[in-house]
């Protein structure tokens, strides 16, 4: 190479560059792996390692985990930040930014000790890094913009290199005009998994991954606003929305690790259904087992990882989802008034006369919008659905289910539909005759006696319950 570069010189300058550069190029082209490229929003199959360290692969919830080549014992990862196209939903697509054709990007899975070598090609208009949340490495590969390295321009590629020191849950965003790219999906899960046998982390059967990310994006448009801080519209787990997550299917009996990781601006309380967890690991690692004990809910704080594990031992459809009610819901294209028991039948027709699709939404709650036939602009998720088999589910956002079952084959994520209930386990109608219900009905009797009494009767309010039409925030 030197002797040839040399020999180039000492003819024409011009042509000597020109030659140099083709040749550095391909070089550095020939040192490039493939960037591999995901068309679909589907839950992968998990990727089982045929190179380097054996490990227990995670699923990612509809995403996949990236191949990778090995090059003289040093694993090579490819990463292109670019535009995407993410269906969000069935019927709602969103245009964001991501890696490697999805938002969020691949999962990286390594094994702890590998030497890791990570290209990323930019294909965004704008420059980027990466940052690799939780990790152990030299200062100069942390991707800070600015602080530990040149920005990524458009159309440049760059390398991160460093060894992935500690076992655990980790994520990787950009640190580079951060708000926007993180607003626009620009995200990714990393799973280190152990080398060895460790006292501290249980060897599962299933061990699922996903990011909680939100947007705010207008009904009928397609593109995230990016100035929001709290008023988001959709609350998505990996950038899907339900109806459109996917079903975290699992057999009777195994044990099962979920890991998430919070790239919004609020808190999320993760709640399980049917089963009590524990909290066994962080971004920070394993946690402690005298720190363990069994909960229903977990909040996953802004910019933190949680990792949950249970014993799924009890058949059935188990919903899982964020407790704020206000997440399970999708975007609402304007504000809605409290109309919770007040009749206004007789104002519809009138206004019906006039204006012919006019509906008055959430006169009896607002179950029954999941079910109308709401006259909604193109590319909008309904405000909330999932066809289940008593009907409407009457959720969106962050909710999906944990379906257990006993015929449910080891390693086999499919779905396995609908769970039947064996025969008088579901709530029923009761029809026959009652006892009057008792109801707690004194009043008063404080502690601390009020020192002005109101007259009775004085004060009656009316609850207004939430409207839910600025974003679901609260
Ligand atoms: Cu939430």
């Amino acid at each position: 190479m030197t002797s040839n570069r040399r020999n180039f010189l000492i003819g024409s300058a011009s042509a000597g560059v020109a030659v140099t550069a083709a040749s550095v190029s391909r070089v550095a082209m020939a040192a490039l792996p493939e960037p591999v490229l995901q068309d679909k929003p589907d839950t992968m199959a998990p990727l089982v390692p045929n190179t380097g360290r054996h490990y227990n692969p995670v699923v990612t919830l509809n995403g996949w985990t990236l191949p990778w080549r090995m090059n003289n014992g040093v694993k090579e990862f490819h990463l292109v930040a670019e535009p995407v196209v993410r269906e969000m939903a069935p019927g709602f697509k969103a245009h964001l930014w991501g890696y490697n054709g999805q938002s969020p990007g691949p999962t990286i899975e390594v094994v702890e000790g590998d030497r890791v070598r990570v290209f990323v090609t930019n294909k965004l208009p704008e420059r980027t890094s990466i940052h690799w949340h939780g990790q152990r490495l030299p200062n100069g590969m942390d991707g800070v913009v600015g602080l530990t390295q040149m920005p990524i321009e458009p159309g440049k590629t760059f390398v991160y290199e460093f060894v992935a020191r500690r076992p655990g849950t980790f994520m990787y965003h950009p640190h580079a005009d951060e708000m926007t790219q993180m607003a626009m999906g620009m995200m990714g899960f990393w799973v280190t998994h152990p080398k060895a046998k460790n006292p501290l982390i249980e060897e599962v059967d299933r061990d699922f991954v996903f990011l909680l990310n939100a947007y705010d994006i207008e009904p009928g448009a397609y593109t995230p606003k990016i100035m929001t801080m709290l008023d988001f519209n959709l609350w998505s787990w990996n950038s899907r929305i339900f109806p459109g997550i996917d079903s975290l299917n699992v057999r009777k009996g195994d044990k099962v690790r979920i890991r998430m990781g919070n790239l919004t601006m609020t808190n999320h309380p993760i709640h399980l259904h049917g089963h009590e967890f524990l909290v066994t690991g962080t971004d920070g690692g394993p946690t402690p087992k005298s720190t363990r004990w069994y909960e229903v809910t977990t909040d996953v704080a802004v910019g933190q990882m949680r990792q949950i594990e249970f014993l799924a031992d009890e058949e059935g459809d188990w919903a899982f989802h964020c407790h704020k009610s206000h997440h399970t819901m999708n975007a609402m294209g304007h504000e809605v008034p409290t109309m919770i028991g007040v009749e206004h039948r007789g104002v519809v027709k009138e206004i019906n006369k006039l204006i012919p699709d006019y509906m008055v939404m959430g006169e009896r709650g607002m179950g029954d919008m999941s079910e109308m036939e709401m006259p909604i602009p193109d590319n909008t998720a309904r405000m909330m659905g999932g066809e289940g088999p008593f009907g409407s589910v009457e959720m969106g956002g962050m909710f999906s289910v944990v379906k257990v079952r006993a015929d449910q084959k080891a390693g086999d994520y499919k779905d396995p539909g609908w769970f039947k209930h064996p025969k008088g386990t579901n709530a029923f109608e009761w029809t026959g005759s009652m006892p009057e219900p008792a109801r707690f009905a004194s009043e008063g009797g404080q502690s601390m006696p009020p020192s002005k009494r109101n007259k009775p009767g004085e004060i009656e309010v009316q609850i207004r319950k939430p409207t839910g039409g600025s974003g679901h925030n609260h």
